[in-house]
């Protein structure tokens, strides 16, 4: 039984991404300036200047800077005045299903398309009943929504339709923004995202009114010195935050021109790997955050648990998102909506995707190494079958 020699393992850990850090002087000198203005939070200078810098960026109307994207969540969902059932993806990220509890909204799961990974309108328009006031979506690894096919039923129906963009800041359709669909999209800038302030998010709308009623909600829902009109919480972000963002934001395409060139690699080297296909993004204008993988078992000489089990063995810590449903949280409870049956796509996508990773500093000589590994995997796995 031979199988060639393995290749060299990484010396030091490879996770699935790193941060983008601007040039430590340049941090040092934001600082400076907030040391010497003593304005820390509440909406300073630098916050004024990040929301202004993404709101041009992403040409939106309005954009609201919060504390992170599950905090964009909740403040995009209590600004609607949501209540009774909302219908989303159980293929997503804890905190979109968190954010619906904390509002007291009932989740119902409807499946995704197998394909784009994302809720299947025929599947949202069956479970829609009397008690539906809104659809969550999310713009799952930045492949977007059918935002017309869910539009179309959210007007015909008289529902919300709120995005979790977490994923998607670059995501573009035409030449628009994916964050300005629906009635309002909520961003991450978690320090693993492709743009990030460490910790952050923004709530994007085209309403104004939506928008007050978000900026009031991030502060306490206090309307001024005389009065508190909302539930408030505290959502805001710091000053210390919003300089990072500054300097990240200037570093952002490049880092996407880099990412692009490491996902030629992983595609080049990986496309023919029998029952192994790299996601490919819808556009030139998807999201460069992830590099999604699907592992077919029935096809594949590997599946992806054997794929990054081995891949850990050469120091290499690729991420199953997201292999456990949101439907199956023991929290969630018993819900008709989770049943396995009425989450088919849902289930195989859970068990199909793994994360390569994605960073800069990986380069594409890295990339190369990982591809040479996963070839190694697979030709070790069918030996061994035979
Ligand atoms: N909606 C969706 C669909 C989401 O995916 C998320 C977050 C949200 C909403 C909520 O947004 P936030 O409230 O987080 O802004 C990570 C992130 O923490 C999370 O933001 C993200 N989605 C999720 C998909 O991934 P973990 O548990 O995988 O993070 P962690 O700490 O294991 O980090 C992954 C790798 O990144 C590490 O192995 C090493 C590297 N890393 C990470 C951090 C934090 C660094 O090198 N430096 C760092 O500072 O959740």
């Amino acid at each position: 039984m031979t199988f060639g020699n393995p290749p060299a393992a990484f010396t030091t850990p490879i996770y699935v991404t790193r941060p983008n850090l601007p040039p430590l002087e340049s941090y040092v000198e934001s600082l400076k300036d907030i040391w010497t203005s003593g304005v820390l939070t509440n909406g300073g200078s630098m916050h004024e200047a990040l929301e202004d810098q993404l709101r041009i960026h992403l040409n939106v109307p309005h954009l609201s800077l919060v504390s992170s994207g599950t905090t964009a969540l909740l403040l995009a969902l209590r600004a609607l005045n949501l209540t009774g059932e909302v219908i989303t993806t159980p293929f997503t990220f804890a905190a979109t299903i968190n954010a619906l509890l904390w509002c007291g909204l009932k989740p119902v799961f409807a499946d995704i398309d197998a394909e784009t990974m994302t809720l299947s309108p025929t599947a949202v328009e069956r479970a829609i009943t009397p008690l539906t006031t809104a659809i969550l979506g999310v713009h799952v690894f930045g492949i977007s929504c059918d935002v017309a096919a869910l539009q179309s039923i959210a007007a015909r129906r008289g529902l919300r339709v709120v995005y979790d963009a977490a994923h998607a800041f670059e995501t573009r359709i035409g030449n628009r923004s994916v964050a300005s669909f629906g009635d309002a999209s909520a961003l991450s800038f978690h320090a693993t995202k492709v743009f990030h302030t460490a910790e952050g998010g923004a709530v994007v709308t085209n309403d104004p009114e939506l928008r007050n009623r978000v900026v009031r909600l991030r502060n306490f829902g206090i309307e001024n010195d005389q009065s508190v009109t909302l539930p408030g919480l505290n959502g805001k972000m710091s000053e210390l935050h919003a300089a990072l963002g500054l300097g990240t934001l200037g570093l952002a395409r490049d880092r996407r021109r880099k990412h692009t060139r490491i996902g030629t690699v992983y595609r080049r080297r990986l496309t023919g790997l029998e029952g192994v296909s790299c996601v490919t993004p819808q556009n030139d204008d998807g999201d460069t955050s992830f590099f999604v993988l699907r592992v077919d078992p029935t096809r594949a000489p590997l599946t992806r648990d054997e794929l990054q089990r081995g891949l850990e063995g050469f120091n290499v810590f690729a991420r199953s998102y997201f292999r456990l449903l949101c439907s199956e949280y023991p929290y969630v409870g018993n819900l008709p909506s989770g049943r396995v049956d009425n989450l088919a796509a849902a289930r195989k996508v859970a068990a199909e995707v793994v994360c390569l990773p994605l960073y800069e500093e990986l380069g594409e000589d890295g990339a190369d190494r990982i591809c040479d590994m996963i070839h190694y995997l697979a030709k070790r796995r069918r030996t061994q079958r035979r």
